[in-house]
């Protein structure tokens, strides 16, 4: 952990620069101050399975000072929070990360002013000492005992959750077809609502459960949830505490997930969100490094969808990464990847929603795209920072964490060696 002592003296270095950074951008745009409370209001969930090196299926590279136990993850994730005072929340992954003696992962929490997001469960792998493989499906499967472990699992994981004070279950399934035959589509799909209606019906009156969808792998030629549409049928026929939840990286190239988002916001049915970048297929790239525009148009229709339908744009929403790095340091990624988030949201505040909506009404094309462009192109670099130094954060959470040798720090605390679990 760093000490006030430390923040303070980075943040006196770079002080001038950023004060003549924010009286410019402040002077140029409207409420710079309602930005900022926002900004601090808004929390990103940091997963459990983000905070060690991730790898290919060619091989693993590790980092080094990786954390091994679920109390060194919050130590990281606490670190972070440190850093930025925006990423507030934990979303643990069973059983990767089981809190064995909740209490006292609780009671670390609170030490680190952390709060435990949506829980994951994990059906689409099998663990030593599981009774029934899921090697051919988990709600879907065709055996009925399969179905069940993976019914009773997803009900565990609540349990955990509850423990800790979450209140939300993301479930995400690898189910799906490898080749064409192998599935008798609607079978699939009813067994997986007959699995979900019975989690769901276990579920706390106060909780939701998100039905996460992905186009494709493991499974390559059919996907159970495989995509909005899935996943809203799902949603719709389980009742009002379940929800949506994309993740950005699960969608065909292409695809226009912010009208996606859209839309789900007008059903009242999106719940959360996994928040990464793609280039060509899975989601492992930093938030913000490939379409940081599709980000920020992402966040205009979440920010517009989120006032109509008077939603509380920190709370009422899971919003969470969803990333595994390769050969990136997994902190210094966090890093950037909140910041992205950060930007792509207070860009989408910026949006002029009155002249556009006029714009809109008046069919100027030309005007309507205007109008966002202007937004996403102010930079409101300072005005993140300024968010960051009244929260008693860093001016360049980046910054201070390499100055602060930090990785170094932790190599020397936990080794050189070290694998956390995840993916
Ligand atoms: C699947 O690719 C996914 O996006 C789900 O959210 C999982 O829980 C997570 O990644 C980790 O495998
Ligand atoms: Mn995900």
């Amino acid at each position: 952990m760093l000490n006030k002592s430390q923040i303070d003296a980075h943040n006196e270095k770079g002080l001038a620069k950023h004060k003549k950074g924010f009286d410019y951008v402040s002077g140029i745009i409207p409420d710079a101050e309602g930005i900022i409370k926002k900004l601090t209001d808004f929390q990103v969930a940091i997963p459990s399975w983000a905070l060690g090196s991730g790898g290919t299926r060619f091989g693993r590279f590790s980092g080094g000072g990786e954390p091994s136990t679920l109390e060194e993850k919050m130590e990281d994730i606490g670190l972070l929070h440190q850093l930025n005072r925006s990423s507030g929340a934990v979303s643990l992954h069973i059983p990767w990360d089981i809190p064995t003696d909740a209490k006292a992962i609780k009671s670390l929490a609170a030490d680190f002013d952390l709060k435990f997001d949506a829980m994951n469960s994990n059906t689409f792998q099998d663990q030593k000492d599981q009774k029934l493989s899921y090697k051919f499906g988990s709600m879907q499967h065709v055996d009925k005992g399969v179905r069940q472990q993976a019914v009773d699992h997803n009900i565990e994981v609540i349990k955990y959750g509850q423990e800790l004070g979450s209140n939300s279950l993301t479930v995400w399934l690898a189910d799906g077809s490898s080749f064409p035959g192998q599935l008798n589509f609607r079978n699939a799909f009813n067994n997986t609502l007959e699995s979900l209606q019975s989690i769901y019906s276990a579920l706390p009156d106060d909780w939701k459960i998100f039905v996460e969808y992905k186009a494709f792998e493991p499974n390559f030629y059919s996907t159970t949830v495989g995509d909005w549409g899935q996943s809203l049928l799902y949603a719709n026929k389980l009742g009002e505490k379940a929800y949506t939840l994309v993740d950005l990286g699960h969608h065909l190239p292409n695809a226009n997930i912010e009208q996606i988002v859209s839309l789900l916001l007008n059903e009242r049915k999106l719940g959360g969100f996994h928040f990464n970048d793609s280039k060509y297929g899975d989601d492992d790239l930093t938030v913000g490094s490939i379409k940081p525009y599709q980000l920020f148009l992402i966040f205009k229709e979440l920010v517009e969808g989120m006032d109509a339908r008077g939603l509380n744009h920190a709370t009422d929403l899971g919003w969470m990464i969803d990333a595994s790095h390769n050969i990136k340091d997994p902190l210094e990624d966090l890093l950037q990847s909140v910041e992205a988030i950060n930007l792509a949201y207070a860009q989408a505040l910026l949006v002029d929603s009155k002249a556009l909506n006029e714009a809109q009404l008046n069919n100027d094309v030309a005007g309507a795209q205007e109008i966002l462009q202007d937004a996403y192109r102010t930079d409101l670099r300072p005005v993140l920072a300024e968010a960051r130094l009244r929260e008693g954060a860093a001016l360049s959470p980046l910054g201070l964490f390499r100055e602060q040798k930090i990785r170094q720090q932790l190599i020397g605390k936990r080794g050189e060696k070290t694998v956390a679990t995840g993916l």
